[in-house]
């Protein structure tokens, strides 16, 4: 009987195929497949833990801060220190990046970025939730302190970005740069097993996902292309989980939106943390995602950490049909 090959032998024999990879990268990978592991042993076992519900507190965003989210954070945090490999971290829930100051971290070439745990507000209710990461080559000399800037490089520049989605099953799936390849967790064994290998994105579904209770603030070029897909019986489907809208369109095609509304032009969802891995993702899968302006995500300059974008991404065909409209 076949067995299917871990997350684990995959990043090796991707590393091997590059003679001359030092591993580091190959590492981190490694490590971020170990955290979201025990993110997701927590948030399978949230309602028996006390740790469901917020702590009476905002992000820097705004949002308010669930339990989940801190500890998803923490954990994040604490799993790139000790890996050795990774000179800092920037979070959605921290207000600034953090550099690890340990003498073998502080030399290490690469910095992540981080949503720890997307679409919380839904973790109350049982419903999915994910996380998202980017990696980025530091910019700064490996022996000087980090920069801000070594944070806020665009999109196109990620190395490698992923999402982990605490869905029906968990699944991790992430690219670096060479095509997109999605693991399924296995309880049995305490492995992400390959199982979605070269995960490419039809070039059209007939599913629009956004949150239509904002319609009253959404442009007119917005509001006028939902009118034109409901006259053409597109489904609508919205988890508002960013993971679970995207991996379905992954999977599907259609398109995930997130606008910009009156009161907050840019749209919800932080370019950084969310917008960039993710679009790394859906282009390496053949898709687009552009934002309200019809520039592509991975192009936008990024000037601060919590900086917003309004996104459209999905199939090909899908993001063209908004973009007619823009
Ligand atoms: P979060 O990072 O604070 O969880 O917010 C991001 C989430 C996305 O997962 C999702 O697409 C969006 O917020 C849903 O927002 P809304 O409830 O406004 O539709
Ligand atoms: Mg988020």
């Amino acid at each position: 009987m076949s067995r299917r090959i871990t997350l684990d032998e995959f990043i090796v024999s991707k590393q091997k195929s590059y003679s001359e990879s030092s591993g580091e990268f190959s590492g981190l990978l490694r490590h971020l497949g170990i955290a979201a592991k025990i993110i997701n042993r927590v948030v399978n076992k949230a309602g028996l833990m006390d740790i469901l519900g917020s702590e009476e507190m905002m992000n820097s965003s705004g949002d308010a801060v669930q339990k989940l989210d801190n500890y998803s954070n923490q954990l994040m945090m604490e799993y790139m220190a000790n890996s050795g490999i990774c000179a800092g971290i920037a979070s959605e829930e921290l207000d600034d990046f953090i550099a690890f100051a340990d003498p073998i971290s502080s030399r290490s070439s690469y910095v992540v970025v981080t949503d720890p745990l997307d679409g919380s507000s839904n973790i109350d209710v049982n419903i999915s939730v994910g996380t998202i990461f980017g990696i980025y080559r530091r910019l700064s000399p490996e022996d000087s302190p980090l920069q801000l800037s070594d944070f806020c490089q665009k999109g196109k520049d990620l190395v490698a970005a992923g999402y982990v989605l605490y869905g029906t099953s968990t699944m991790l799936v992430y690219t670096y740069g060479d095509g997109v390849n999605g693991f399924t967790y296995d309880r049995g064994i305490g492995e992400f097993c390959l199982s979605h290998p070269n995960m490419v994105i039809p070039d059209h579904g007939k599913i629009y996902s956004l949150n239509q209770g904002n319609a009253n603030e959404f442009s007119d070029q917005i509001r006028s292309y939902i009118d034109h897909v409901s006259n053409k019986n597109y489904s609508l489907r919205y988890v508002g989980s960013m993971v679970a809208d995207v991996h379905r369109t992954l999977c599907k095609g259609g398109v995930f939106l997130y606008p910009g509304t009156v009161k907050n032009p840019q749209g919800k969802l932080r370019l950084l943390y969310e917008g960039n891995p993710m679009s790394m993702i859906v282009e390496q899968a053949g898709g687009m995602s552009i934002d309200e302006g019809s520039n592509r995500i991975l192009e936008l300059p990024v000037t601060s950490l919590h900086q917003r974008s309004s996104i459209i991404m999905g199939a090909r065909k899908n993001v063209e049909e908004v973009m007619s409209f823009l």
